[in-house]
Formats: C-alpha cells, sequence, structure tokens
C-alpha cells in the first residue's frame, strides 16, 4: 500500500485549493468531478495509487504569452494569450479558443480540465485543451480582430499541430476568427493541415460542425426525456445566450416542436410569451453574426417581446425545459430553486459549467433530468473530432452521415451516462455518470503508460 491511500475527498480539494491560489473556477470544476469520482475510486487502490485525479488535475502544460497589436489609430495594445494543454493521454489536445475580457488562466484551467473528461465521453481519440485570451472583440473592427489573431497565432503556432493540439472556436471565436487564425498558421508554417477545426466549408471544415454543440444539446435532452416516456413536442423551453450555441440549440428545439421563450447577452435577456420561431432565430443569427448587435434590439422588430436589462438572466420565466447556453456560473442555487419550483423538469447545459456548485447539489437533490456540460454540449467537439478525421483522410463526409454520427455519438454518451450514473429507483445522476465514465477511460490510459 502507498502513502496515498489515505488522501480523502476534503483533503484532496484542499491540495487542489492550496496548490491554485485565486483559481476558484479551477478549483469549483476540479472539486465537482472530485465529489463522484472519489465515491467511484472506493476500494479500487490502483487509481489512488497512481494519484491519477491529481495529475489529471495538474495540467500537462500551460502557455502564457503577450499578444501585441496595433488599434486602428495606431496605439499598441497589449493583451494576455494561454494555451492550456491539460491532457493528452488519449489523443492529441482538443478544445476551442476564447477570446473575452473575463477569461483568466483560473478559467482556461477550468476549461480544459472539463474538457478532458467530456472528449473521452465523445469516444473520439481526443485529449483536452483550452486556450484563449482577454481580448474583448465587442466594438473591434474586422481589421483589428484580424490583427489580434494574427499575433495571438504568431506564438500560438509553435505549440500546436494536427497531431499536437488542435485549437477551435468558443466564446468570441467563430468561423470568421478561425479563418484569419488559420491563415496565420499556414502563412508561417507552409502547412495545410487540420490544426484548427471549425474551418470554411472551402478550406477543410466540416458540414453540420456550427449547428452540432446547439443540437447536440437538444438530442441529449430528447435522449434523457425518452427514457422517461416524454418528449420535446409541446414543452416550453428557456435558453440563455444568443450565440452559437444558444441560437443552434433554439433551432432544434423548434424543430422538435417545443416553444422558445428567451434568449440573452451579458446584458440582460429577452422575454417572448409567443415563442421565439425559425424566422426569428434567423434574426437573431444575423443580428449576432452579421451586424455584432445585441440582444436587446429584438423586442424593437418582434411586438409582444420583452427586454429585461441589467444583466437579468432568464431563470425566473416558468417552463419545462432549461438550456444555460452563455458561460460559466450563469445558474446559481437560488436560480435553480426558481426553476424547479416553477416546474421544470430537465436542463441541459449547452455551455460549460453554467451553473454553479449549489446549483448542482440542488438539481442532484430533486433528481431531476439534469445533463452536465460535459455530457449535453459534447456534440461540438464530437463534430471536431470528425473534422480532424475528414482532414486526415483528405476527404468530406456527407450531410445526412454527419448527422446520424452526431446523432450516434450523443446517444453513445447518454449510454455511458446510464451505465456510471444509475441510482436504481428509474433515476440516473447524469453528472457522476458522465465524471465516472470520462475518468476511467482517461485514467486507464494512464495506468498503462506508468508514471509519466
Ligand atoms: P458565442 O460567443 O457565440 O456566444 C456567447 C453568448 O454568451 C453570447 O450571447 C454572450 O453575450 C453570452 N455571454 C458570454 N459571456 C457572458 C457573460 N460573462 N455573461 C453573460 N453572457 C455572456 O459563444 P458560444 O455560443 O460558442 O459559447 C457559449 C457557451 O457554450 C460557452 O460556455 C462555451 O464554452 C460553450 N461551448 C461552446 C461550444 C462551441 O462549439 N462553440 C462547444 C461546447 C461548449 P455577449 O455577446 O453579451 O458577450
Ligand atoms: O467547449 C468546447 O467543447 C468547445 N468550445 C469546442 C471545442 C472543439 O475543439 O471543437
Amino acid at each position: 500500500m502507498g502513502v496515498n491511500e489515505h488522501v480523502d475527498l476534503n483533503g484532496f480539494v484542499e491540495g487542489v485549493k492550496r496548490r491554485n491560489p485565486g483559481q476558484p473556477e479551477f478549483v469549483q470544476a476540479v472539486q465537482e468531478v472530485a465529489e463522484d469520482i472519489f465515491d467511484f475510486m472506493g476500494d479500487k487502490v490502483k487509481y489512488h495509487e497512481a494519484q491519477i485525479l491529481r495529475r489529471i488535475a495538474e495540467p500537462d502544460r500551460v502557455v502564457s504569452f503577450r499578444v501585441c497589436w496595433a488599434d486602428d489609430k495606431g496605439n499598441i495594445r497589449v493583451q494576455r494569450g494561454w494555451r492550456v494543454q491539460n491532457n493528452n493521454a488519449i489523443g492529441p489536445y482538443k478544445g476551442g479558443i476564447r477570446f473575452h475580457p473575463s477569461v483568466t488562466e483560473s478559467v482556461l484551467k477550468f476549461l480544459a480540465f472539463e474538457q478532458t473528461f467530456k472528449n473521452a465521453l465523445t469516444g473520439l481519440p481526443m485529449g483536452g485543451g483550452k486556450g484563449g485570451s482577454n481580448f474583448n472583440p465587442k466594438g473591434k473592427s474586422v481589421n483589428e480582430i484580424m490583427r489580434f489573431c494574427q499575433s495571438f497565432m504568431t506564438e500560438l503556432y509553435r505549440h500546436i499541430g494536427a497531431d499536437v493540439d488542435v485549437p477551435a472556436g468558443d466564446i468570441g471565436v467563430g468561423g470568421r476568427e478561425i479563418g484569419f487564425m488559420f491563415g496565420q498558421y499556414k502563412r508561417i508554417t507552409n502547412h495545410f493541415t487540420g490544426v484548427l477545426t471549425g474551418k470554411g466549408l472551402e478550406w477543410g471544415g466540416s458540414l453540420i460542425r456550427t449547428e452540432a454543440t446547439g443540437y447536440g444539446a437538444v438530442y441529449f435532452l430528447q435522449n434523457m426525456l425518452t427514457a422517461k416516456g416524454m418528449d420535446v413536442a409541446g414543452k416550453t423551453a428557456v435558453i440563455s445566450g444568443s450565440g452559437n450555441v444558444a441560437t443552434h440549440a433554439a433551432e432544434k428545439i423548434v424543430q422538435l416542436g417545443g416553444k422558445v421563450l428567451t434568449l440573452s447577452d451579458s446584458e440582460g435577456f429577452i422575454h417572448d410569451p409567443d415563442g421565439i420561431s425559425q424566422e426569428k432565430i434567423d434574426w437573431v443569427k444575423e443580428l449576432k453574426n452579421v451586424r455584432r448587435g445585441r440582444i436587446s434590439e429584438y423586442v424593437n422588430e418582434f411586438k409582444g417581446a420583452s427586454f429585461h436589462g441589467g444583466g437579468a438572466r432568464p431563470w425566473g420565466v416558468a417552463c419545462d425545459l432549461a438550456l444555460p447556453c452563455a458561460t460559466q456560473n450563469e445558474l446559481n442555487g437560488e436560480e435553480a430553486r426558481t426553476l424547479l419550483k416553477n416546474g421544470c423538469i430537465a436542463v441541459a447545459e449547452g455551455a460549460n459549467m453554467p451553473t454553479d456548485l449549489d446549483g448542482v447539489h440542488i438539481f442532484k437533490a430533486a433528481k431531476i433530468l439534469y445533463a452536465p456540460g460535459k455530457a449535453s454540449n459534447a456534440g461540438g467537439v464530437a463534430v471536431s473530432g470528425l473534422e480532424m478525421s475528414q482532414n486526415s483522410a483528405r476527404m468530406s463526409w456527407k450531410e445526412e452521415e454527419l448527422q446520424e454520427m452526431l446523432r450516434d455519438i450523443m446517444r453513445g454518451i447518454h449510454d455511458r451516462c446510464l451505465e456510471y450514473g444509475g441510482q436504481g429507483g428509474g433515476y440516473t445522476d447524469y453528472v457522476k455518470g458522465a465524471n465516472i465514465a470520462g475518468f476511467k477511460k482517461v485514467a486507464d490510459a494512464m495506468l498503462a503508460f506508468g508514471v509519466v
């Protein structure tokens, strides 16, 4: 027996806090996973002795770098960039890039940690990573965005590669930014490889990557409802966010006969009691992707809708289904209680860690259908994995084939959650199921490699 057998959950979490001062998001993500993993490890001495969870919670490396660029007035601006390479036990590091003023090392470390479990759950060979910058794209000209992306890639390129680390989009990084970064990577290295995913269809991108996260989250929700003999049709849904994930989740809910009541951004939420139809969703996509406007503008276009400002969140609107699709910690314990009180039966997270730890405990205690982001938002990275396969084989799958693969992968993740999260009496703890299934795959690979 080794010296580590007596470390318990509290001791472990205290150690994580001590080693990561000032990184609350990272500690939160590790604690949430550790609560389930310690339970699972119980008498499984091999994981304790090999310190597997401790090793997964210590990134392989964190690269931090300066990003300088000149704004349109000629002022020199200085930002910080990072790439967190958390774990590559089962495949090259894989995960998005986020440009948002709220980005810190703690945020990217939590995202790279979560990504490690999420990517394992997809069944595809991808490790976990995440990157980004505290750069704020809002209000910047296209030329400023381009210069920033080029400067960011001028350092990042030396840390990534098709078999090393494959970034993609996340908050503030969509097709336009991936284009600027891919262009700069190619210019520096002269290599046309699948080094980024979320690429344009003309230059190596995959069909349905844009839709995959939001659609996948609703497929997961549908799987949870079906397991209980229910359906999306006729149900009301409250969605936060109005970006890539939120608009495509809304689209799929509408396609399946549900009614979407809200969307939001960092300034507040809109409530449309008539339902946000496909036509209205298309208008929001244009607002966000082309005009780069704010969700508050919705009420000028569609009468009957109201805007609730001051950063208000939509969780007080009564609904059957809730899909947080904006950002981390956007749904707290009190809001979780409000959702339950108003009759919400299912929550599927499109964002990463949108529910804080209190909220997670409340949903678990209420035994509702609750899917954590690492399970329900994995459709995006899964189709990124399929984009990597297509790039390696230098071919493209058809849309119907990819749609079926995405549905199949989300079904597979749901099955894995059932396998490890079934609690008897018909209740599935999807958080526990996702944590254990993701952990087991990565942990067993790490055991095979010895002490590295
Ligand atoms: P987008 O940039 O397309 O949209 C982000 C949306 O969230 C915007 O409406 C934005 O509002 C809002 N938002 C961002 N930060 C905050 C904040 N601090 N407070 C309130 N609202 C905020 O990003 P995505 O849709 O791609 O990402 C949304 C979430 O989904 C993130 O958690 C991301 O990590 C996760 N995710 C994304 C995947 C993908 O494939 N894109 C895959 C899996 C998960 P505003 O414009 O005001 O900032
Ligand atoms: O959080 C995520 O899974 C993403 N932002 C997508 C990552 C990817 O590599 O497609």
